[in-house]
């Protein structure tokens, strides 16, 4: 298996997952900043969308979004425990938890990476980063109150969806988003920080 992604982020949840999986697999770092990394012209045929991350298998399969990727590593890798088995409530309640990260948490949150290309003026700027935040903060609280008395987002058992999570709430770091007010989020962010396979991705990415 073959893993494309750039560091810190929405792909290296996949890097975890498939790091925590256990499993033999190749991560190839795509540098968007340096136009000579040949790889991007790689990326660009694989997705049209131009997109992170690209996952392929030596059967041939391609895939490119998240939660499709993690969830074929973890049902690969059943005794990782990634997700909770096919069929089961605790299969459904995971997912759940899945499409919460990817639709809701790291839209909002990552959407507001993009407010200086939506425009050049300040106030919109102010504007939208207002409006932004405040449906940022809405899934924040609502994260918050949920990990209440748990260790992960399922209890005490990490799934991948606890891997991009991470990452997505890794961003508040780099737009200045405070998670003080959020402490279960803080401690549950210190708690897969200190996975060793979360810190061995995270060193192989230099976000050490
Ligand atoms: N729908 C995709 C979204 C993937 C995505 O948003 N990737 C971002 C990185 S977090 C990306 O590659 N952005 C580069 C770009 O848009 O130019 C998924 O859920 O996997």
């Amino acid at each position: 298996m073959k893993l494309y992604y750039s560091a810190g982020s929405c792909s290296t949840s996949c890097h975890i997952v498939l790091e925590e999986s256990g499993l033999p697999y190749e991560a190839i770092e795509i540098d968007w900043d340096n136009q000579n990394d040949p790889n991007i012209a790689v990326i660009e045929q694989l997705n049209p969308l131009g997109t992170l991350p690209v996952f392929l298998t030596e059967s041939g399969l391609q895939l490119d979004q998240n939660i499709a990727i993690q969830t074929f590593v973890a049902d690969l890798a059943q005794d990782s425990n990634l997700l909770p088995p096919l069929g089961t409530t605790k299969r459904a309640e995971a997912n759940n938890w899945m499409s919460f990260v990817c639709s809701d948490l790291h839209k909002s949150i990552g959407g507001m990476f993009s407010i200086r290309m939506l425009s050049n003026d300040s106030n919109v700027q102010a504007s939208l980063r207002t409006s932004m935040l405040e449906k940022a903060n809405q899934y924040l609280d609502y994260m918050n109150k949920k990990l209440e008395g748990k260790d992960y987002l399922m209890g005490s058992t990490f799934i991948a969806a606890d891997a991009y999570a991470f990452v997505v709430l890794g961003w508040t770091k780099w737009l200045e988003v405070p998670l003080t007010s959020y402490s279960n989020i803080e401690h549950y962010m210190a708690r897969i920080a200190a996975r060793p396979a979360v810190a061995r991705v995270m060193k192989a990415e230099g976000l050490l």
